[in-house]
């Protein structure tokens, strides 16, 4: 796989591994911890803590019943993509209550993957609008479950209002494969727009 211009971090010329950081993003529940769990090459850090009855009320646990806790402040891991690219992954909180914590998390990342459940699509509409915010480049990985409706992905793109350039894939978040295929994808992206230099953010 041919990642120029992500591992070169001495620019043209250059050696050595190039470390990206990437964020994990997406509504409540949508599967970020299990990414970077099942992703990681290290033993991730995370951050949980129990579901306390209080959220139940807030957080529509639809689809997610059995989940007892949830992401405080950030979930980190890392993977090796190839011998020159390293990925810093860092989960972001999925609770909306979590989310200020969202502006210093993002600093210095090139790029996001937004988990989307699509059994609860409006809880990944604000995370979507959230990157704009951000103003990272990112790709939508639709984590399926098994009572997953199998939409079309143009559906999804219309109604989540996703920019025609952004990509869209399929995953399960549980997956080592798929979680990878997922940044590799990612990757991808950045590297077709290549609008930010590494170095500069
Ligand atoms: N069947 C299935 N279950 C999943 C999948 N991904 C996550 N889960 C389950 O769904 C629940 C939510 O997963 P988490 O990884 O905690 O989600 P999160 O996005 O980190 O949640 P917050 O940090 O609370 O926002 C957990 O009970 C997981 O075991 C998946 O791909 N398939
Ligand atoms: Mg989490």
């Amino acid at each position: 796989m041919d990642f120029k211009g992500f591992d070169r971090p001495g620019g043209p010329g250059g050696g050595g591994t190039r470390s990206v950081k990437v964020m994990i993003a997406g509504g409540f529940g949508t599967g970020k911890t299990t990414m970077v769990r099942s992703v990681s090459d290290i033993k991730p850090l995370t951050t949980e803590e129990t579901l306390t009855e209080a959220s139940a009320d807030v957080d529509r646990l639809i689809g997610v019943a059995d989940k007892t806790e949830t992401t405080v402040s950030l979930d980190f891991g890392k993977i090796s993509l190839n011998d020159t690219l390293m990925l810093y992954l860092f989960g972001t909180p999925g609770q909306e209550r979590f989310w200020f914590l969202w502006n210093g998390l993002f600093k210095g990342a090139l790029g996001a993957v937004v988990l989307v459940d699509t059994r609860r699509l409006a809880s990944s509409f604000r995370a979507i609008e959230e990157m704009e915010r951000q103003n990272v480049p990112f790709v939508v990985a639709l984590n399926v479950f098994p009572d997953s409706k199998e939409y079309p992905l143009e559906e999804v793109r219309d109604a989540l209002d996703i920019s025609p350039h952004t990509p869209i894939v399929a995953c399960d978040a549980r997956d080592r494969a798929s979680s990878r295929d997922v940044l590799v994808a990612l990757i991808r992206h950045l590297k077709e727009r290549s609008a930010v230099p590494l170095e500069s953010r």
